[in-house]
């Protein structure tokens, strides 16, 4: 209840912030996107992760104002990233009340107008189960969307036990392999035939990927001769925020 309470304030109060975990590309040699992460910079708690507080937002529809603001703080960050030419695209996450919300891909428009982002440098990341079950008008939103530049990615891709020849119709881009599926890679046979299968199927279906998680230089080994080259996880950066993301990131090309 308190942290309700805080949560309803954090807005007026400007308590939440962005950071960005780049994703690499090995053959480009380039960082090529940032994935944006919400953090709540709480006055008594300090730090907190969105897995402590976006489930309380969703329940209490305050989803929808923090969405709106993670919404704009990124098309306004990606707006300005392509001005000063840092070629890289940022992804948002989009949860299932965000998306379940009618408006929703209005007040995308709205962000992207009012800001004057190029549809090139987002991307929308939807969770894998969210993508299995679209329904027809969020699927043409996405369609349409694509047709403008923005990109569509399934995240936690490989956690879901979905439909997989689903997947040839979904309206995607890019695959994230989700983390748990690279985790055990480098110290177990059968993670390492799990994760290779998953990975011949996304690239026999033509789409790109991304594979997050990646806390060591033997996993990075192991994916590269299954035929993967961009990649997120500690072992490359933590999320940071914005100055120091450009500082260390933000080569201009
Ligand atoms: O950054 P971290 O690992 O703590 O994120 C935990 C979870 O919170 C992840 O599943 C991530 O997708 C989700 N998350 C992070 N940022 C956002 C956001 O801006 N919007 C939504 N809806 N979820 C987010
Ligand atoms: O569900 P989603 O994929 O959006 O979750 C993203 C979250 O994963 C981010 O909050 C980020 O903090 C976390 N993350 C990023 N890289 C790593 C990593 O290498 N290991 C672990 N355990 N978590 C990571
Ligand atoms: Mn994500
Ligand atoms: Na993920």
């Amino acid at each position: 209840a308190e942290l309700e309470r805080d949560l309803r304030l954090a807005l007026e109060r400007d308590e939440f912030l962005l950071e960005f975990q780049p994703q690499v590309d090995f053959v480009a040699g380039r960082v090529v996107s940032a994935e944006a992460l919400v953090r709540w910079e709480h006055p008594r708690r300090g730090l907190l992760m969105p897995d402590s507080f976006v489930a309380l937002a969703e329940e209490t529809g305050l989803i929808v104002e923090l969405g709106d603001w993670i919404l704009n703080r990124v098309c306004h960050t990606a707006s300005r990233w392509a001005r000063s030419g840092v070629d890289q695209r940022i992804s948002i996450n989009i949860s299932r009340r965000e998306l379940a919300q009618p408006d929703f891909f209005d007040r995308l428009n709205r962000a992207m107008q009012r800001h004057a982002t190029p549809p090139e440098m987002l991307e929308l990341e939807l969770t894998e189960t969210l993508m299995m079950k679209l329904r027809g008008d969020t699927y043409k939103a996405l369609v349409g969307l694509r047709t403008r530049g923005v990109r569509v990615a399934i995240d936690d891709f490989g956690t879901g036990f979905s439909n997989l020849a689903q997947l040839r119709d979904l309206p995607i881009d890019r695959v994230k392999i989700d983390r748990s599926l690279v985790r055990d890679i480098a110290i177990s046979v059968e993670a390492r035939t799990i994760c290779s299968a998953i990975v011949g199927l996304v690239r026999g279906l033509g789409l790109a990927m991304v594979v997050e998680g990646i806390e060591s230089e033997e996993q990075i080994e192991l994916l590269r001769v299954m035929g993967c080259s961009v990649f997120q996880g500690f072992h490359l950066s933590r999320p940071v925020r914005e100055a120091v993301y450009l500082e260390r990131f933000g080569v201009m090309d």
